[in-house]
């Protein structure tokens, strides 16, 4: 692959300078933004080390769109089939966002700070559009933009540990999907227990550019012994626990059922495409599968075939070394939905056979 050109439209984030002392060696571009993919560590090795000790992720790139103003509540309430009724002021909440035909445009983290005032964490996708657009449309009377808030993420086992060094022990105490203000250089930030992985870990909303590096650099002088590292979403880890990639897993074709988030659609509101969605039975679904044999790097589109028929597409798949399979997610028509299916999945290397499971691995 060439190398990336960073611009004022491909921007580089606050904690840049590290990542690329940290010997970056890929990046992707989300939200117009760097994410690295790749450091000089073998690819496994990183993953090995996210489940046993620490890093530490430049994830600036989850860019926040800032609700705030009277209106702010009836907004969040239009664009997400969440019930948000009982959200509490120091709550993080994973959310869809829905158009009008109950397509999903978005699968943000919401952070709460007061009824009048959210963000919104948001996938690869420009939010904000339609965020102005709805309130304008509508008369609203909020103010919405992108602030100078760029996450940094601390994943992994000793991610408390690491943690409270440098934010002291009332990291601790946080709940999941929770958050504190703690204060770094007299600082007060939202430090909350989440982030794209499942070894637990918090994301810290850095809003001050300046104080990016800094931090970067206190969280790895107090993690030495602890072997903190600096890595990246990890495509193994993430398969592994299910974790869903907005624009690859599920894009705007399919709904939240679609997506395995039936769950987060319980709002009374009258949100925008309730109807649509209410009325749009999912006849397809994410699904774990297990794949054999040799995969290539899964950067298209993978028909999934049964009978030479067509019945859903794999679009997220990678080798497993913890559980010696290759680990994946399709989304599966429901002929072949149910655990257990036989199905063969075309690779640009070839058809592979796999199987439906019943569950994600974590
Ligand atoms: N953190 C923050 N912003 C983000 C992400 C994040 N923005 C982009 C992207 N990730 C949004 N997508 C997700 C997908 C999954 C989760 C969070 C954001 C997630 N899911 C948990 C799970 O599935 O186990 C918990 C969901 C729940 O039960 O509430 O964490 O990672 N700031």
């Amino acid at each position: 692959m060439a190398d990336i050109t960073a611009s004022r439209r491909v921007r580089r984030t606050p904690f840049t300078p590290g990542v690329e002392a940290a010997g970056v060696r890929g990046y992707t571009v989300y939200n117009h933004t760097l994410l690295a993919t790749r450091f000089g560590h073998d690819f496994v090795d990183d993953y090995h080390h996210l489940k046993r000790h620490v890093q530490v992720w430049d994830v600036a790139c989850e860019r926040q769109v800032s609700v705030r103003g009277p209106d702010a509540g009836h907004l969040m309430q239009l664009i997400s089939p969440r019930d948000l009724g009982r959200m509490a002021d120091d709550q993080c909440y994973y959310i869809p966002i829905i158009d009008r035909a109950g397509g999903m445009l978005n699968d943000p983290v919401a952070v709460k700070h007061s009824r009048d005032h959210f963000w919104l964490s948001i996938a690869d996708g420009d939010l904000l559009q339609y965020l102005l657009g709805v309130a304008d449309a509508l008369g609203f009377n909020v103010e919405i933009d992108e602030p100078d808030v760029s996450p940094l993420a601390v994943q992994g086992p000793r991610a408390d540990d690491l943690m409270a060094r440098v934010f002291g022990d009332a990291v601790r105490d946080i709940r999941f999907f929770r958050y504190r203000r703690l204060p770094f250089e007299g600082h007060e930030m939202v430090v909350a227990r989440s982030g794209w992985s499942k070894q637990g870990g918090f994301e810290i909303y850095v809003d001050d550019f300046d104080l990016g590096m800094p931090l970067w650099n206190r969280l790895f002088e107090a993690g030495e012994d602890l072997e903190v590292r600096a890595g990246c979403p990890n495509l193994i880890e993430r398969v592994e626990g299910g974790l869903l990639s907005f624009g690859n897993d599920m894009t705007r074709e399919n709904t939240p059922f679609e997506a395995g988030l039936g769950k987060f659609v319980n709002s009374p509101a009258n949100y925008l495409g309730k109807a649509a969605l209410l009325a749009r039975p999912a006849r397809r679904m994410i699904r774990p599968l297990a794949i054999a044999g040799d995969l290539p790097p899964c950067d298209r589109l993978w028909p999934v075939l049964a009978g030479g028929r067509q019945v859903g597409q794999v679009t997220s798949a990678v080798h497993s070394p913890d559980f010696g399979i290759n680990v994946a997610i399709g989304m599966i028509g429901d002929s072949h939905w149910d655990a257990g299916a036989k199905v063969e999945v075309e690779t640009q290397d070839g058809m592979r056979d796999a199987v439906v499971q019943a569950k994600f691995w974590i």
